[in-house]
């Protein structure tokens, strides 16, 4: 049996049952067996959770760069770490070897020093999905600088306020990226944004689309000059075990973005344990994750779980409709791509096109589906099942979070049955709670509750950036001794769970609480309709009512809209009951999207109450422009 790497049910059940009677004994093993240490710890773990404060291997040294690339080099040195698939299907894929990689972040890492880049400085990344954004994430770790990634689609404000934030001096950036048909002027973004942030002094600038962009003297520099002029050794920074690795943003529901801080050892420990179980990799597979780096998803299982194993990750600069909606199928088929991590989301853009745009590509390779960002509807899970997976590889429906670091909740391929919607068990060393109303521990199956988490693991965040009080509001203090994950779930008989949506999506109806993903995996049952969200308003008698908003495809637009309505309440009342009907049943183009493809149910909620004027900031959705369309056509 290995703790590493779980192969049957029963494996699992066991190699849990370790993880929970004696964590320390069962994390220390992993660690010991399967990274490179410079000093070793002297505690496995110290916790305390009404601080909070959670050290992980304290005492050890070691630098998470050497386990992701020195290591490999005497036994994969020639495997391709990372191939990058550009934006262009006629531009030539990259294949980047582990000794690359050791190469050019080295190079990079040099570059850094030169600028005067010492460890403990953040350095602000703002790239495309190039190579030289992972080369940039791996460089700041290479010298111990704390990398502060900001998803290239964000707006100048945003990036002001993330630069601020954590005080960074330095901005890596490209003079512009592509994405489908589009060239993206990044470069005047980030200016934009560095009149608004007195303290960088430095911006290095990626050649990627060979524009001739505006350089400030002074203060912008070419990075390919520095590049060649630096040496490809670096000897890495020595860091402790709990020294912050990156910082990464996250939004809340209200307030400024929390910028969740990540620390070495731990994150490294659980994002490779992660990636080995959840994706079953080995040797000579090829993994493609799409998300962007940008997010936590890319930063965990992109780069440093899928290098911390040696494997070869994929990258993937373009979008999945260029040149046409079948981009992805045809990227699996040409690299092979064993196993694939999209969002459900994706996954329901795709499955409204063509059949033909999946079924021209051989996608025999695959071994292993994922997803990952938000709960996964019944008709969509089936869609990826039968023509993307061909009914022969598990799904695993990923539950977790920016704070978490890693996967959390999630079946294991091969090993545990999955069940459309349910994200199943909970990884070794991961201990799921529920709450109930009075914040109690309900132990029963087959109950909703809130989802907490009650015992450390070893990538959680440790705080939020200068706010460590914020940090302890928000996921501390709602019940005491356990980290509180704002979501909802249902565990069923057999102690599967299935995540409900955030709680605040929770909407009691006449004392009934209903989850708004089950009454959207119901609607999205309907032929006709491609997507759907539901928010609550007041109602006089039922304390609070139901209003969809629902995308039709287009053999739903030609419908007489009256009949669609009472088809949608009829396929709900089948699913869930007539308790779960809608009371208003809106017809619309597009739902408001954060760029990683979340619904804002808040700006959904504000617009059923009526409360028009006061939507909040909507500067940072992907799709500004269908909130108007939403407000004109209101019911
Ligand atoms: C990895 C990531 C976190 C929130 C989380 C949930 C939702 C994520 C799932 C999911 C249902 C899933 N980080 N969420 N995964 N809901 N099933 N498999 O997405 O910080 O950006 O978001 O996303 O609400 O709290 S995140």
């Amino acid at each position: 049996m290995s703790n590493f790497h779980i192969k049957h049910l029963e494996e699992y059940y066991q190699v849990y049952r370790k993880s929970v009677t004696n964590p320390e004994a069962f994390w220390e093993e992993i660690a010991e067996e399967h990274f490179l240490w410079r000093k070793r710890w002297n505690n496995v773990l110290k916790w305390d959770f009404s601080k909070p404060e959670v050290k992980w291997f304290e005492g050890a040294k070691l630098n998470i760069t050497e386990n992701c690339i020195d290591r490999h080099l005497l036994t994969r040195g020639e495997k391709t770490a990372i191939l990058f698939e550009p934006n262009d299907p006629n531009e030539k894929a990259q294949h980047i070897t582990y000794n690359e990689l050791y190469k050019r972040v080295n190079k990079f890492a040099n570059v850094l020093k030169q600028q005067g880049v010492k460890k403990g400085d953040r350095v602000c990344i703002y790239l495309p999905m190039i190579p030289e954004l992972a080369i940039s994430v791996l460089a700041c770790a290479r010298i111990g600088a704390i990398h502060s990634v900001v998803f290239a689609g964000f707006s100048a404000t945003a990036l002001a306020t993330r630069i601020n934030d954590s005080d960074c001096r330095i901005v890596i950036t490209s003079d512009g990226s592509y994405r489908g048909k589009k060239t993206i002027d990044l470069k005047s973004i980030v200016d934009d944004a560095l009149t608004e942030t007195p303290n960088v002094k430095n911006v290095l600038v990626v050649k990627r689309i060979k524009s001739d962009i505006h350089m400030k003297t002074g203060r912008d520099k070419w990075l390919a000059p520095l590049l060649d002029e630096a040496s490809d050794i670096c000897e890495p920074e020595i860091m402790d075990a709990e020294d912050p690795l990156f910082i990464l943003y996250t939004s809340g529901s209200t307030g400024k973005p929390k910028g969740m801080v990540h620390t070495t050892a731990g994150y490294m420990v659980y994002t490779a344990f992660s990636f080995k179980n959840a994706f079953q990799y080995t040797e000579n597979d090829v993994y493609w994750c799409t998300a962007d780096i940008g997010w936590i998803t890319g930063h965990s299982y992109i780069v440093y779980g899928p290098l911390a194993n040696g494997a070869t990750t994929l990258m993937f600069e373009g979008a999945p409709t260029y040149p046409d909606w079948g981009r992805f199928w045809e990227i699996i088929q040409k690299h092979k791509v064993n196993q694939f991590y999209t969002a459900p989301t994706a996954i329901r853009a795709l499955a409204k096109e063509n059949l033909d745009f999946v079924e021209k590509y051989d996608l025999s390779s695959l071994k292993v589906l994922g997803t990952v960002g938000e709960p996964i509807n019944e008709e969509a899970w089936h869609w990826y099942n039968d023509n993307i997976g061909k009914k022969k590889c598990p799904i695993i429906d990923t539950w977790w979070q920016t704070e978490t670091g890693g996967i959390m909740i999630s079946p294991i391929p091969y090993a545990t049955p999955t069940k459309p919607t349910y994200a199943t068990l909970p990884f070794p060393g991961i201990q799921p709670a529920l709450m109930d109303e009075n914040g109690n521990e309900i132990k029963e199956n087959q109950v909703n509750g809130k989802l907490c988490i009650k015992f450390p693991w070893p990538s959680m965040a440790r705080t939020i950036w200068g706010n460590h009080q914020r940090y302890y509001d928000t996921y501390f203090s709602a019940f005491k001794n356990n980290y509180f994950t704002g979501d909802g779930a249902f565990r069923d008989e057999v102690g599967y769970y299935r995540i409900t949506g955030r709680v605040d999506d929770v909407i009691i109806v006449s004392g009934h609480n209903l989850g708004t993903a089950p009454i959207e995996d119901a609607i999205n049952e309907h032929p006709a309709v491609a997507e759907s969200a539901i928010v609550g308003f007041p109602h006089d008698i039922k304390g609070n009512a139901l209003y969809g908003y629902v995308i039709l495809k287009e053999i739903g637009e030609s419908r007489n809209h009256d009949n669609l309505r009472k088809e949608i309440n009829q396929i709900i009342t089948e699913h869930i009951g007539p308790i779960a009907k809608l009371d208003k049943i809106q017809f619309t183009k597009g739902l408001p999207k954060t760029r990683s493809g979340k619904i804002m149910r808040r700006i959904l909620r504000k617009i059923a109450v009526g409360e028009m004027d006061n939507l909040g900031d909507i500067s940072t959705l992907l799709n500004p422009e269908v909130v108007e369309e939403i407000i004109l056509k209101r019911l």
